[in-house]
């Protein structure tokens, strides 16, 4: 099974709430499509359908109608997202974690896997994205498609775990490392810098944080750039690398 994240910022115009870059869901879709995987699980990022709702959710009052606007907001790229995989013949369907997922404290506390797990036995592509989901610590939080890729990756030991951003890889002091040694990662931290734009999930710190912790557990991760052409499906179907790759001691 390949665990492949696209990121909000491929997929959307971060600077403008709630828009699609058209041209890039279509080249996505049509990599994924291009590589004929039937064991593959993709989640998505929220990018400006759903960061600047959930800033509003968390600086508002958290009303409910705000966690709701937010929801609908990633819901709607999701739907923006599967339809274009089918017209490119791929046959996706939405896994929401608003109705899977609950929380404790931020973390996935409960994930009922049923439903990905037949879609997967029935050659369904899972798509899941981040979203705003119950914690029952805390109302509502915000669940980043990163920590969703960190705990499918711990649960189902996928062959390769790849993170599509729009940046090269992991920057450090201006260029990008084709290898991050989970145990030096505390040697990096304070150089990774975060997104610019709203970026309620903490933008790629919080990326790589993950990743790093799933390093520790001896799995392998990959971010790329997924808005060059060709990245995913070389990603996809080669053993090329085309990013920085994640992993515990040396490569
Ligand atoms: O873009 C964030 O997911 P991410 C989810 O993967 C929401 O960090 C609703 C902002």
């Amino acid at each position: 099974m390949i665990l492949l994240k696209i990121g909000g910022s491929v997929l959307t115009d971060k600077a403008r709430a709630s828009t699609v870059r058209k041209d890039f869901l279509r080249m996505v879709a049509q990599q994924i499509a291009n590589a004929k995987r039937d064991d593959l699980v993709l989640v998505h990022g929220a990018g400006s359908f759903g960061h600047p709702q959930a800033a509003a959710y968390l600086s508002k009052g958290r009303s409910i109608s705000d966690a709701w606007k937010t929801h609908r907001a990633v819901s709607s790229l999701n739907t923006l997202f599967i339809n274009e995989l089918h017209s490119q013949r791929v046959p996706a369907l939405p896994i929401h974690p608003l109705d899977s997922i609950t929380l404790d404290g931020g973390r996935i506390a409960r994930f009922d896997m049923a439903v990905l797990g037949l879609m997967l036995e029935n050659d369904i592509i899972p798509v899941l994205h981040g979203d705003i989901v119950l914690d029952s610590a805390d109302g509502f939080n915000i669940l980043s498609g990163d920590q969703i890729v960190a705990f499918l990756a711990q649960r189902m030991q996928p062959e390769k775990i790849g993170i599509g951003t729009d940046v090269d890889g992991i920057i450090y002091k201006g260029e990008k490392i084709s290898h991050l040694n989970a145990n030096e990662f505390e040697n990096y931290r304070k150089e990774i810098v975060g997104s610019s734009v709203v970026d309620v999930t903490g933008g790629m710190l919080r990326k790589v944080s993950e990743l790093v912790e799933i390093a520790k557990a001896g799995i392998q991760s990959e971010i790329f750039n997924a808005t060059r052409g060709g990245n995913i499906a070389k990603f996809l179907i080669s053993n090329q690398q085309v990013g920085t790759i994640i992993s515990i001691g040396t490569k």
